[in-house]
């Protein structure tokens, strides 16, 4: 059996001894793909962002992608619903994490990962990414968006479209705002879905400027199938980025992060909802806010590490790596 489970994992276009070796050993990388230090060659990176400097609240999103990485061992490299592993087809690697020259000034570290992201984006890798806090996604979005503007399906209990407020407009909850007011995002072409909370009255922006809010109300109301049949429609067939905030699922499920807010999701909505995408051309994708010092149990990073899994088989099978199978510029 041990023989047979190795050769059919050998014919992988992606490789490693560790992905047929117990989860619990070796080095950690995220699902157990081989680490190489830049995206040069590769179809998808798998990047960590180790960073929470943009928090409003508790902070501790700067350890997520190591426990990421831990726990994605038991999570690759099989899709049992989809019957695909993303390493058939595609190169793929752990780029490692996000160097960063400064760890105490926010918006010079924001600079440090675009400047990172545009090193992928060069390479014409699609990144797939484990946070850190939300404030690391304007930066990857900016080195994504080339011809056309991209659609976003983000997943998370706060649409994060707020102001500048405690002093920063570049902390976690603004990145969705910045995305669209810089022309990187199409708000027509966008979803946000799981939206609840006391944080309602800062997420205007979100309205005016013509996003789809889906509160978590609706969501259960019309149901998950309902909602994916929307976001195909309204997404198209233009490039897509999934931002998925680890808050959208209810903190039952995901006890571990900043700003946790009850009635969430289920992960297995979630994750049915990601299945869902498949076929979209998905551009790059991250899961965000696991903040491991709050949930000793590790489900929380369990579930990033699934969410993440799950945007890597859409990355996979994405029209986006069709061709040769690097990213090409979208048209
Ligand atoms: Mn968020």
């Amino acid at each position: 059996m041990d023989e047979d489970i190795k050769k059919l994992a050998q014919s992988l276009k992606t490789f490693t001894p560790q992905m047929v070796e117990p989860p619990y050993s070796g080095f950690p990388t995220f699902f157990a793909a081989p680490f190489q230090e830049t995206a040069k060659d590769l179809d998808i990176a798998l990047v960590g962002v180790p960073f929470d400097l943009g928090v409003t609240n508790r902070s501790g999103a700067r350890h997520g992608p190591r426990e990421i990485r831990s726990q994605s061992r038991l999570v690759g490299i099989y899709n049992h619903q989809s019957h695909m592993t993303p390493f058939a087809a595609n190169r793929v690697a752990d780029v490692g994490d996000v160097p960063f020259h400064t760890a105490y000034n926010l918006e010079d570290a924001l600079s440090d990962i675009e400047q990172f992201f545009a090193g992928i984006a060069s390479a014409k890798a699609v990144p797939i990414t484990a946070g850190g806090d939300h404030s690391i996604t304007y930066p990857i979005l900016k080195t994504l968006a080339r011809k056309e503007k991209i659609g976003l399906i983000h997943f998370d209990s706060h649409c994060d479209t707020s102001p500048p407020l405690h002093g920063s407009g570049f902390q976690h909850g603004c990145p969705m705002r910045n995305a669209v007011q810089a022309g990187l995002v199409d708000p027509g072409r966008s979803l946000q879905i799981g939206i609840r909370g006391t944080a309602e009255l800062i997420w205007q922006f979100s309205y005016d400027c013509g996003m789809r809010v889906v509160h978590i109300e609706e969501f259960y109301e019309l149901g998950w199938r309902k909602i994916l049949s929307e976001t195909l429609d309204r997404v198209g067939d233009g490039p897509v980025y999934i931002s998925f905030d680890i808050d959208c699922l209810d903190p039952a499920y995901a006890p571990g992060t900043g700003t946790p807010v009850v009635g969430g999701m289920t992960s297995f909505e979630a994750q049915q909802m990601l299945r869902g995408l498949k076929g979209l051309n998905v551009i790059g994708g991250d899961v965000v806010e696991v903040a491991p010092p709050f949930d000793p149990s590790g489900i929380t990073a369990l579930a990033g590490a699934t969410m993440m899994f799950e945007i890597l088989c859409l990355a996979a099978d994405s029209p986006a790596l069709a061709g040769d199978r690097k990213l090409d510029d979208h048209p």
